[in-house]
């Protein structure tokens, strides 16, 4: 096993940052957005570009999270038939005629995403969702593309990469693996 680091603490920061001010830019301020992890750390990223813009624009942003469950006991084979599905959605405002910007970790084939927007679109109908991913390592088995990205990573299947945040890890690093 081989791992090598792609973004330590600083370069997430700086990343984060820069997707925050990307957002503010493309929306002409936040006002009709609200920002949705998915569960887990697409949850603790939406929090903290969430708390960015505070900063930036001097007021709060609306913030959710949906959780899609993933059948899969190994991460890095996907069996042919199972769909992410959707097993909780904690969203605490409107989205009918909202811009939905929806928050991942890393973006692969897509399909959580897909889940996350039908979670989405049952709620109510949104004017636009938008996607921000810290990493896309390619792959994708949709016609889907993310608005945001931290970090372009091309990746071959059997690599993974791992995402650690100070939220649920021991720190801030994004690394890729190979077996
Ligand atoms: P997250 O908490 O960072 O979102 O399902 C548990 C974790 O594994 C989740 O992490 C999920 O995103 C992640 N995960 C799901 N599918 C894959 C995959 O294909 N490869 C890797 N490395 N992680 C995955
Ligand atoms: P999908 O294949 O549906 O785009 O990705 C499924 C879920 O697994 C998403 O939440 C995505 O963040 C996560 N994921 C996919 N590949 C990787 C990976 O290599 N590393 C990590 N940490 N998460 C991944
Ligand atoms: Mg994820």
């Amino acid at each position: 096993t081989t791992e090598r680091v792609l973004l330590d603490e600083q370069a997430v920061r700086r990343a984060l940052t820069r997707i925050s001010h990307e957002m503010i830019e493309k929306n002409k301020g936040m006002d009709e957005c609200i920002l949705v992890g998915i569960k887990t750390r697409g949850a603790h990223i939406a929090n903290r570009i969430a708390e960015q813009i505070e900063k930036i624009e001097g007021r709060p942003v609306a913030v959710g999270e949906v959780d899609i469950t993933l059948y899969r006991d190994d991460l890095s084979h996907r069996s042919q038939n199972e769909e992410p599905e959707l097993k909780g959605t904690s969203i605490p405002h409107t989205v009918k005629d909202k811009r939905v910007i929806l928050v991942d970790d890393v973006l692969y084939t897509g399909r959580t995403v897909r889940a996350a927007m039908d979670a989405v679109m049952d709620i109510g109908r949104p004017s636009l969702i938008q996607l921000a991913v810290l990493i896309d390592r390619g792959h994708r088995e949709l016609p889907l593309r993310p608005d945001y990205i931290g970090k372009n990573v091309p990746t071959s299947k059997d690599e993974i990469i791992a995402v650690k945040l100070k939220e649920s890890d021991q720190a801030d690093e994004v690394s890729i693996r190979h077996q």
